[in-house]
């Protein structure tokens, strides 16, 4: 077990299904550009190793697995890392072609503006089955008739990739490549849809914002999307969607052609198609222009008045935004330790380390835990080790920020002062 009660206590929050909250809202709205699909938005998050990690093929040693990366309840059961831990129950089920699933997930991540170690996927599905073609029909003939039934849009997407690479993103031995350029196409554009309504909400958003306030929306910037190469355990070829935000590349999703292994343990091997995950958060960010991945389990009437599921998207005013207080913590790990960096979940296993080893996941977990939502991020600025001991250093710059007021510098002290004593009590550390 290495779950904190500040995690399990999200458990019952469930934003995805809280009326007029933005989770839910744009979970409806994504929901919308899936005519046909079945939903399953009720999935508790406490899920066996078998779901989370075994069904999808996660080798043994990946580094999703450890203890560094996942909130374990015991050996055989964690809190969910991803909507993903739902896909070979809900192919077994085989209820519908497509399917969508919404769910609160649990990862122990990086602390900063767009990461929180709970937050809200969107799983999708969309199979067909080989065995009942009508009217002598290929099956990539069927898909792309059903590509055209997709929503045409006319935004620029960076797409340089081969949909095959027989390195970087080979094809599956039981798929041709004409069915899987049929099925990425039919992907791709789906999620291009939902990136595309979701800006034209938020450009209509952003006008009505300028118009209120007496000028034009002309400042606003063309909305700019990339597919990129990905590497997930459960699909084949992968690949990860982009948006731009706040001058940098967001990641909003990842996706694939389901491994055929996958359907055939499922009970349907006749199916082929694809699946995606994607970050609820992320997408309402840029719905709703949030600055901050906070702001969504903040109470606040200041914030939760601002969403009405009834009205157009309205794009969120912040509160006036209180000052930050940068602390920097600086420490040597303990001697035979080395560290490891952050890894997502779809890593490929090149690291693996023992339980004792120091991983930057233990800082950010304690920064949360002790200081909770004032902690808006922690950065590691300097490492370096000592010439004649060996030994690692290691000093990380946090940066405290209230979403809701100021925070005076007695309690910023005495919060620093407790995760500087947690560091030393649970990682072993030796301040300098
Ligand atoms: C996955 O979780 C895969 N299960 C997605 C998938 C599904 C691939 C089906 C293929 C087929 P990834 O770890 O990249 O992939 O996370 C998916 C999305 O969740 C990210 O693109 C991002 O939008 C969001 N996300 C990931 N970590 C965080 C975090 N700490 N805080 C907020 N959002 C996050
Ligand atoms: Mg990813």
């Amino acid at each position: 077990m290495n779950t904190p009660s500040s995690i399990l206590s999200a458990i019952p929050r469930r934003l995805h299904l809280q009326p007029d909250h933005p989770i839910a809202i744009t979970r409806q709205l994504i929901e919308s550009r899936f005519p046909g699909f079945s939903y399953h938005n009720e999935h508790f998050p406490v899920v066996t190793v078998e779901q989370n990690f075994d069904s999808l093929g996660f080798p043994a040693d990946h580094i999703g697995r450890s203890r560094t990366d996942t909130y374990y309840l015991n050996r055989e059961t964690v809190l969910r890392t991803h909507t993903s831990a739902h896909q070979a129950d809900t192919f077994r089920a085989n209820q519908s072609a497509g399917w969508l699933i919404s769910a609160d997930v649990y990862r122990r991540d990086a602390i900063d503006r767009s990461h929180y170690p709970v937050f809200h996927q969107m799983e999708g599905a969309r199979t067909w089955d080989r065995s009942s073609l009508e009217g002598g029909k290929s099956l990539a003939q069927t898909i792309w008739d059903d590509v055209a039934k997709i929503p045409s849009h006319d935004i620029k997407v960076e797409d340089p990739n081969p949909t095959i690479h027989s390195e970087r993103n080979p094809l599956q031995e039981s798929h041709s490549a004409e069915e899987i350029e049929a099925i990425a196409a039919h992907l791709k554009r789906s999620l291009e849809d939902v990136v595309v309504a979701i800006f034209s909400a938020a450009r209509t958003a952003a006008t009505a914002a300028a118009v209120d306030a007496g000028g034009t929306a002309s400042e606003e910037k063309p909305l700019k999307v990339r597919w990129v190469e990905a590497y997930f355990p459960f699909t084949t070829p992968s690949w990860e969607l982009e948006v731009e935000w706040q001058g940098d590349w967001l990641e909003v999703l990842g996706c694939g052609i389901v491994k055929q292994d996958l359907l055939n343990n499922s009970g349907v091997p006749n199916r082929l198609g694809w699946a995606f995950g994607m970050g609820l958060e992320r997408i309402a960010m840029l719905l709703y222009s949030i600055p901050d991945i906070r702001l969504f389990w903040s109470t606040d009437p200041r914030f939760l008045t601002q969403f009405d599921a009834s009205r157009p998207i309205q794009r969120f005013v912040p509160f006036s935004k209180y000052p930050a207080c940068v602390k920097d913590v600086s420490f040597w790990l303990p001697t035979s330790s080395s560290a490891a960096g952050g890894h997502g979940q779809n890593a490929s296993a090149t690291t693996t380390f023992g339980t004792q080893g120091f991983h930057e996941n233990d800082v950010m977990e304690l920064a949360r835990e002790v200081c909770g939502d004032v902690v808006e991020d922690v950065r590691l600025v300097d490492e370096f080790v000592h010439p004649k001991t060996g030994r690692k250093s290691m000093c990380y710059r946090t940066n405290y920020r209230a979403l809701d007021r100021t925070l005076t510098n007695q309690e910023m002290n005495a919060l620093h002062h407790e995760f500087r004593q947690q560091l030393v009590q649970r990682l072993g550390v030796e301040l300098r």
